[in-house]
């Protein structure tokens, strides 16, 4: 062990002294211990320092969530490379902009991938392309075996940039977020100790592995307090309830909790040995809060957070702290600067809506290679302009009311309608495209496209959905698309997004 502001050493330090205890369960049964974890880390952290890889060397994984997968995002920790995590629905061309953008030194993939990741690493410069598969196979994983199972970890200061999460920009083009080892690890103490995390938690890891809920939230709370990790590598509500009797902590995106009501095997009873359940990365709608307390009389914990920041705001855990508030996402965490500003940056005054600004050890230093964006972004004080709308109450519980940024969150992953209509602007026969996001009942909100054709055009629905499938995530892809003679548009020239979202904010009404 060092004493460098390394977080993979903080994390390290939480696990028990008894190393053969488990550490993770998978949903085929297989039980890794600590010292699986320790050794298989070791053993990938020294195949990456046996590349000679430069300092600050970035190394980025698009790889499908599995025990392994874990692994390699830890090595790189433990290294003192620079991690960065890519969605696994991401196509080409998105993989493209990422791996130019990010130059990676080493690329991971899935097997199946390996023809076009490694096409477009080696064109764009990367030296090292490795593949890693759910069921262990892969080159990663067996150039790793030939290496020592024991490694210091690398010493790090606390500004040492640890990872690298993309996240989509107003202008369409996605923004790398440089979170230091200081930013994680400090949130990281935050929410342990303000979660009251305790021995004998075991958490129910159910989220994706590729952003800052399920990699950074989840997986460092769990770390940092040595406890278990039941490691689903997919959503399955069946599959969670089934566990929930042998867990304490779960956490998910509002679309789990909807699902999860869905479940008949959803009760009280099933719930009992249940601490705390965590709900975050987009609004969490208060009818979905009451029926969740109703059926198994557990208060959802809503908290507030992005990839530029970790956690920002959360609502209370201990009840000598308050009481958890629908529709609110709770006080700032301790540490943690929120304020709320109008146009002009003066203060709001209690209950006043405004722009949300956010300042603390857990704020990003920028978005990479983009420093005019990233001084854009904070004010001249220094607070981080998060791109959110809300307000604060007089007890300090911010209630997020909107977004200034066009963003839409569905199912908990961000679409940005600027990056859609750029895809959707290039197909033959488009002349223009707006694309919004209404009310979806799973989703949270849905991904809608307005189309106008050329003239002459011989387009339709299905043909542009078609075209898409190829070019962007799956998630990204509009659920409906209408074509439209024109968009309507105000006396500036601006397409009138809020005219579109009311006409077709029935779109998906349930039922
Ligand atoms: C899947 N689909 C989606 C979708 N997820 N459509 C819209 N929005 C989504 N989020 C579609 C696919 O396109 C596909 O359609 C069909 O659903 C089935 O795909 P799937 O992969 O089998 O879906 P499923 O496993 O059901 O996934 C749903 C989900 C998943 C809710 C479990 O989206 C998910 O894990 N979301 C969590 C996102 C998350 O972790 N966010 C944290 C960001 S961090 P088709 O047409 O192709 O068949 C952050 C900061 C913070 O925001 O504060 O935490
Ligand atoms: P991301 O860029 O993926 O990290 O997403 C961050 C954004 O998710 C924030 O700026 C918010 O708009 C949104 N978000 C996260 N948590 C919540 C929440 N509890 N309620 C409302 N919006 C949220």
């Amino acid at each position: 062990m060092n004493d460098s502001a390394n977080l993979f050493a903080a994390l390290r330090a939480a696990w028990p002294a008894d190393l053969e205890l488990p550490a993770l369960e998978t949903e085929h049964g297989a039980v890794y211990s600590w010292r699986d974890l320790e050794r298989g880390t070791a053993m990938i952290a020294n195949l990456l320092a046996s590349l000679g890889l430069p300092e600050g060397a970035r190394i980025a994984a698009q790889v499908e969530k599995s025990p392994e997968a874990l692994m390699l995002y830890l090595a790189v920790l433990r290294a003192g490379y620079v991690y960065l995590p890519l969605n696994t629905a991401y196509q080409a061309a998105e993989v493209e902009y990422f791996i130019r953008n990010a130059e990676p030194a080493v690329v991971v993939c899935s097997g199946r991938n390996f023809q076009w990741v490694s096409r477009l690493a080696f064109t764009a410069g990367t030296k090292h392309v490795f593949t890693l598969n759910e069921d262990r196979s892969g080159s990663l994983l067996e150039r790793a075996a030939h290496m020592s199972d024991a490694h210091e970890i690398a010493v790090k200061q606390p500004g040492d940039l640890g990872c690298i999460v993309y996240t989509s920009g107003t202008t369409g083009r996605s923004k790398g977020a440089m979170l230091s080892h200081g930013n994680m690890l400090s949130n990281a103490l935050t929410l342990k100790s303000h979660w009251d995390w305790r021995p004998g938690d075991v958490l129910i890891h159910a989220l994706p592995i590729f952003h800052v809920h399920g990699l950074f939230v989840a997986i460092h709370g769990a770390l940092l307090n040595g406890s278990k990790m039941i490691w689903l590598s997919r959503f399955e509500p069946g599959a969670v309830v089934e566990r929930l009797p042998r867990a304490t902590v779960f956490m998910g995106v509002p679309t789990l909790y909807v699902r999860l009501l869905a479940e008949p095997g959803l009760t009280r009873e099933a719930c009992a040995n249940m601490r705390l359940f965590v709900s975050g990365s987009a609004p969490l709608l208060p009818d979905t809060f009451k029926a969740f307390r109703e059926r198994t009389g557990h208060t959802i914990l809503e908290r507030y957070g992005m990839s530029e920041t970790v956690m920002l705001t959360s609502n209370p855990c201990k009840p000598e702290h308050g009481e958890r508030i629908a529709g609110t996402v709770g006080p700032a965490l301790p540490g943690v600067g929120v304020r709320i500003v109008r146009d002009d940056g003066s203060a709001c005054a209690v209950d006043e809506i405004g722009h949300v600004q956010v300042k603390g050890p857990n704020v990003f230093s920028g978005y990479w290679r983009m420093p005019e964006k990233t001084a854009e972004e904070f004010t001249a004080d220094g607070w981080f302009r998060t791109g959110d709308v809300g307000r604060l109450d007089a007890k300090g519980y911010l209630t997020i009311v909107g977004r200034s940024k066009d963003l839409i969150i569905s199912g908990g992953y961000n679409v940005y309608p600027a990056e859609v209509e750029g895809f959707i602007n290039e197909l033959p026969g488009v002349a223009e495209s707006a694309v919004i996001g209404v009310p979806h009942p799973d989703f949270g909100e849905g991904v809608v496209a307005l189309v106008v054709p050329r003239p002459g055009a011989a387009l339709d629905e299905a043909a542009i959905t078609a075209a898409l499938r190829e070019r962007i995530a799956n998630f990204k892809r509009p659920k409906r698309v209408f074509l439209v003679p024109e968009l309507p548009r105000n006396q500036m020239g601006k397409v009138q997004k809020n005219l579109l979202r009311e006409q077709h904010a029935a779109l998906f009404a349930a039922g």
